[in-house]
């Protein structure tokens, strides 16, 4: 193991302590750590797995952020701020919640400019509710801001998007989290690159292939692509396969880049007691689907197959309230026990 993996699993000036983790009942391998001039970086990349890389320099402008220098720079405009009354922040897609009318969100979007955030954020005792910034990072930011942005390390993230045939750059979040918050586990379908910038991010990651671990709401839900289970409080009745569910994790620190592959589900915490946390998200379009299908099938490619088919019946039956019963008639007494 190089110095720098064995840094961050020893301990020493690591700069955080096991004692800042939220405890779950599954096991966890670590995900490598290396230079991004290390020659198993792209091997890596190319197989569609997770890596922490130590010095892209990809955000480095950045690493001077804090709440003052945003606050003073970030410019007038409205952020999107989640309010929440516990510490986890489950991602909810406003446009789905007239499929599930009695789906009552746990969080709460108010939007508000920096300086309001930061003055809620100087406001609150523990008591109080939580707040998330997460913003899409957009041309209302002051100069300073730009130019930082402008400084990022576009030549290495351009030259990574070109070799792996990424399609374009949707967006960068920027996230502003407080001590303790935890986005619970979801996938996503872009290709990522997660820069921290501040304080320090458990990020516990699963392949695709643990889908049937982690029981994804229905895609016409307005949690789809986020896990039913509640890793604090799993309900082993409902989702007995949680049981075997096998995490790759890391903790990532000012100036660590996470390779986020798509459709690999994360679940993000930021940690206990170590202060607000700052990141800066690159979502990236995935390559386009070979002409050539191999097979076996890939797992996230089933995972894909999967969601077509609930959206195709959503739309055949013109009610996604009836996808349910349709699949349960499908399967019940028919594929729900293997065939010999
Ligand atoms: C967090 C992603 C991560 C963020 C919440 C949304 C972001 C995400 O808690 O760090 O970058 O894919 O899920
Ligand atoms: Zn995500």
């Amino acid at each position: 193991m190089a110095a720098e993996e064995q840094q961050q699993q020893s301990g020493d000036n690591r700069g955080w302590s096991e004692a800042q983790l939220r405890n779950y009942t599954f096991a966890t391998k670590a995900i490598p750590r290396m230079s991004h001039s290390d020659p198993r970086v792209d091997a890596l990349i190319d197989n569609e797995e997770p890596v922490v890389l130590t010095d892209t320099n990809l955000v480095y402008p950045a690493l001077k952020w804090d709440l003052e220098y945003l606050q003073e720079n970030i410019g007038d405009g409205v952020f999107s701020v989640y309010v929440a009354k516990t510490h986890k922040f489950l991602y909810y897609d406003e446009k789905k919640m007239s499929n599930f009318k009695n789906f009552k969100p746990k969080s709460r979007r108010e939007e508000m400019k920096f300086s309001e955030f930061v003055e809620t954020l100087g406001k609150i005792d523990q008591h109080d509710e939580r707040y998330y910034l997460q913003q899409t990072l957009n041309d209302t930011v002051g100069k300073k801001i730009v130019l930082d942005f402008l400084g990022f390390n576009w030549n290495w993230a351009n030259k990574q998007q070109t070799k792996w045939n990424w399609g374009q750059l949707t967006s960068n979040l920027l996230l502003v989290g407080m001590e303790g918050n935890v986005t619970p586990a979801h996938y996503d379908e872009q290709q990522n690159f997660f820069a921290q910038i501040k304080g320090y991010k458990r990020c516990i990651l699963f392949p695709p292939d643990q889908f049937d671990c982690l029981y994804p709401y229905p895609v016409h839900h307005p949690c789809d692509r986020q896990s039913q289970v509640d890793f604090e409080n799993p309900d082993y009745e409902r989702f007995p396969n949680f049981r075997n569910i096998v995490g790759y994790e890391t903790v990532v620190g000012p100036g660590d880049v996470l390779h986020i592959p798509m459709y690999w589900w994360h679940h993000i915490e930021s940690l206990l007691n170590g202060g607000i946390t700052i990141t800066v998200n690159f979502w990236y379009k995935g390559a386009p689907t070979p002409k050539k299908i191999e097979y076996p099938l890939k797992s996230h490619q089933k995972v894909a197959i999967m969601r077509n088919i609930e959206k195709m019946l959503g739309e055949a039956l013109g009610e996604p309230q009836e996808v349910g019963p349709l699949l349960r008639m499908m399967i019940k007494g028919r594929y729900d026990q293997p065939y010999s």
